[in-house]
């Protein structure tokens, strides 16, 4: 008997503010029109212990935490969810969409933080057991315009609340993993695409959907 199809890892990720939250819902909305069984994910989060992880690192913004000790805590998070969540789920064959993961790590601890790209990668493959992720649609706005966007909600959370030469860094880190180059250099990451983010919600899904239609045109055509 051929064996289950396993499911999907997709992954939404980009600057504050570009919509990640806002498409995730979408694809979810999407998936269970369609029947497709598929589970709407988080990172940090997700777990028990992922979601204390979160109000740790996110609630407080006068809360000090060294940089090795934050990466420390996002990679945490996502040892639980990888191991607890998301490899069940795909081995149900479940379409599991994630609101950030890795890729994010790289771009905030390693290059807004500095910290050194070797070891945080090392770190993350103990985490995720070498998980890599079907595709990520990488969300493209500028750091000063996601800002904006979810400025519009109220108050900064610690993250946020780092200053804007952090924000352009992590920015410009996520411009450079959209290219072959990068990704080649990066196996671990799989395929990721860039997807405008500067138009309306309805905007970046259709763009959002036509990759994945193009990719698995069973969930996504139509
Ligand atoms: N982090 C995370 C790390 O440093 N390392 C890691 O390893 C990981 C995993 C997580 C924080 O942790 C950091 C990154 C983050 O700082 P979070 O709250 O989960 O925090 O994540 P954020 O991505 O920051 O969440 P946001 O909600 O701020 O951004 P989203 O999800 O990109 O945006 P969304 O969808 O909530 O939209 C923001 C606002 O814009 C509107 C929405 O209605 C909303 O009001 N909007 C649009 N407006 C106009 N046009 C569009 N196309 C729009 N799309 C959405």
């Amino acid at each position: 008997m051929a064996p289950a199809r396993r499911g999907l890892l997709l992954v939404v990720e980009g600057p504050e503010g570009a919509g990640k939250s806002t498409q995730v819902k979408r694809l979810s909305a999407w998936l269970g029109g369609r029947g497709q069984r598929h589970l709407e994910l988080r990172e940090p989060g997700g777990t028990p212990l992922g979601e204390r992880i979160r109000e740790i690192l996110l609630d407080d913004p006068t809360r000090e935490i060294s940089a090795p000790a934050e990466a420390a805590l996002f990679i945490a998070s996502r040892a639980e969810l990888v191991e607890r969540i998301v490899r069940p789920a795909l081995e149900r064959g479940t379409v599991v969409t994630l609101d950030r993961f890795f890729l994010s790590t790289y771009a905030y601890q390693v290059h807004g933080r500095g910290l050194p790209e070797d070891e945080v990668r090392a770190a993350n493959m103990l985490a995720t057991g070498r998980l890599t992720p079907d595709l990520t649609i990488l969300l493209r706005l500028s750091s000063e315009e996601g800002m904006k966007r979810a400025d519009r909600r109220g108050i900064r959370d610690r993250m946020e609340s780092v200053g804007d030469g952090f924000h352009r860094r992590v920015e410009q880190a996520f411009q450079r993993f959209a290219t072959v180059e990068w990704q080649h250099a990066h196996p671990e990451c799989g395929p990721i695409v860039a997807v405008d983010a500067g138009g309306s919600e309805d905007d970046v899904e259709r763009s959002s959907r036509e990759v994945l239609a193009g990719r698995w045109p069973d969930i996504f055509a139509g």
